[in-house]
């Protein structure tokens, strides 16, 4: 097998917090399992003058690649182009878009340093496997300086229909950057039928038909990869939580009434302030359920330096306040809302006590929580998930009560449905979820997404003749 270069925005190397927290770290630790690939990202640190080389570490046959980022590339390119820009536009969130022209320059200046850095890293038959929105640019700028090898890339939150992509200026170029990888992968269908709308409306080109396509004088394919989770170790995990210390303790705290769990980093991708609404809906209109429940969102903060996510934060606690402010006992408050990150182990054990699991996001690439929900639970007396049709985890668990999440009152019923669901009812939609999740894990998704890029023509073959589009 060909070996592996993955590239994405933040490095995490291994046996640190972050790497163990999930997520990314897993997912990256899943494709370069077998060793002898390189994993090039930044560092996390912002420097005065990076360094032309990147530092390399190498553990258990796999080598570190870490970059620096000037204080002007964190401002400009990551908070700015990548999450001021590209994160709002990518999640339906017009109103909430910045544009910079400089932001858009210094995005398409780190991309350019990336792709030279990571050139004097390569063999010539490595695959390179790029993640996500920050680094679109990056197989465009290695092409440029003439790099022959295999890139895919892999787009982790949703993509936007032409309708939407255009409010971006010079949106084509981000389009021809996508059409210059060999494969382009995305979560689901929707985000692959997305991006075609985009290649044949705003570029010119050609759906060739099952995600095939043909633009800018090139060929390519597009298809949908869901990525998954370590489900067996994640269910162990939670089966051991289940009599930690903390577990205990939240038992205890619980005083035997039912937990409603959201576990989020704080982004307004999430629908957290939706999910206090509907708190009250259901306080209000079934008074039979107060001092039944209480509801548990953990949610640290993120990307704090960027405005929206400041007033985002406010807006939540002011919800908060409100709604324990109305309903409170004094042995009793509704909503409890805390702001750090726990363990895996920790939050596996939680998942397994809770009877819902809230998870209603307005706009979610996958939604790895929901997936962590699931596999959490005691099979005997399993919980429920209540969950966004528009996470694209919706397209795979069918078997969660699923809820349009703009609409308070139909997440309130959803609420009560599920605190009132009869046991049997719970195994059956759980026994069908979970086997979705074995079938579907991370390392099908990363094993799948590798062979797929494997299987592409080399680039060289793949230039249409007269290079125009179409
Ligand atoms: P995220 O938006 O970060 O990821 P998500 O998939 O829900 O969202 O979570 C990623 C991981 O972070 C999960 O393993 C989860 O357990 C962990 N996590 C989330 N909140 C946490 C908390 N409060 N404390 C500790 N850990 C927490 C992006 C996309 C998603 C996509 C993933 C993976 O936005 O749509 O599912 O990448 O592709």
């Amino acid at each position: 097998m060909a070996r592996l270069v993955i590239v994405s925005n933040r490095l995490l190397l291994p046996g640190t917090a972050q790497a163990r927290a999930g997520g990314l770290g897993i997912a990256m630790r899943e494709a370069l399992r077998g060793g002898g690939g390189i994993w090039v990202g930044w560092s996390g640190d912002v420097v005065t003058h990076p360094a032309d080389a990147p530092r390399l570490t190498t553990r258990a046959g796999v080598t570190y690649a870490a970059i620096d980022l000037s204080s002007k590339e964190h401002k400009l390119y990551y908070l700015g182009h990548a999450n001021a820009t590209l994160w709002p536009l990518f999640h339906f969130r017009l109103g909430l878009m910045e544009y910079r022209r400089d932001a858009a320059r210094a995005y398409l200046d780190v991309n350019r340093r990336f792709a030279k850095i990571i050139a004097s890293l390569l063999e010539p038959d490595d695959l390179i496997w790029v993640h996500d929105y920050h680094l679109i640019p990056l197989g465009q700028e290695l092409r440029k300086i003439g790099v022959t090898n295999r890139i895919g890339f892999f787009l982790h939150t949703p993509f936007p229909p032409a309708e939407v992509l255009i409010a971006l200026p010079r949106n084509e170029m981000l389009v021809e950057a996508l059409c210059t990888y060999d494969l382009i992968g995305f979560q689901t269908e929707d985000g692959v039928r997305a991006f075609m709308g985009c290649v044949t409306e705003l570029a010119g080109g050609l759906d060739l038909g099952g995600g095939e396509l043909s633009a800018f004088g090139r060929r390519s394919r597009a298809a949908a990869f869901p990525i998954g989770i370590e489900t067996e170790g994640f269910a162990a995990l939670a089966a051991q939580a289940a009599d930690s210390e903390d577990t205990r303790r939240l038992e205890e705290s619980l005083g035997g009434r039912a937990l409603i769990l959201g576990v989020d980093r704080l982004d307004y991708s999430k629908g957290i302030p939706q999910r206090f609404e509907a708190i009250d809906a259901l306080l209000s209109d079934w008074p039979e359920h107060r001092a039944q429940f209480s509801y548990l969102q953990i949610a640290p903060y993120s990307r704090g330096e960027v405005a929206q996510y400041r007033s985002l934060r406010r807006e939540i606690e002011q919800l908060a306040g409100q709604i324990n402010g109305r309903y409170a006992e004094f042995d009793w408050t509704p909503i409890r809302y805390v702001n750090r990150s726990f363990s895996r182990q920790t939050l596996a054990g939680f998942h397994r006590r809770a009877r819902i699991g809230l998870v209603t996001p307005l706009r979610d690439g996958m939604n790895l929580v929901a997936k962590e929900f699931v596999a959490a639970q005691n099979p005997d007396d399993p919980g429920v998930l209540v969950l966004s049709r528009f996470a694209g985890a919706a397209h795979e668990l069918r078997e969660a009560l699923l809820v349009n999440p703009y609409d308070v009152d139909e997440l309130a019923g959803a609420l009560r449905r599920g605190l009132l669901m009869p046991r049997e009812e719970r195994v059956a939609r759980w026994n069908a979820m979970m086997a979705v999740l074995r079938t579907n894990t991370v390392e099908t998704w990363s094993s799948g997404f590798v062979a797929a890029l494997e299987g592409t023509p080399p680039p060289q073959a793949l230039r249409v003749a007269g290079g125009a589009s179409g």
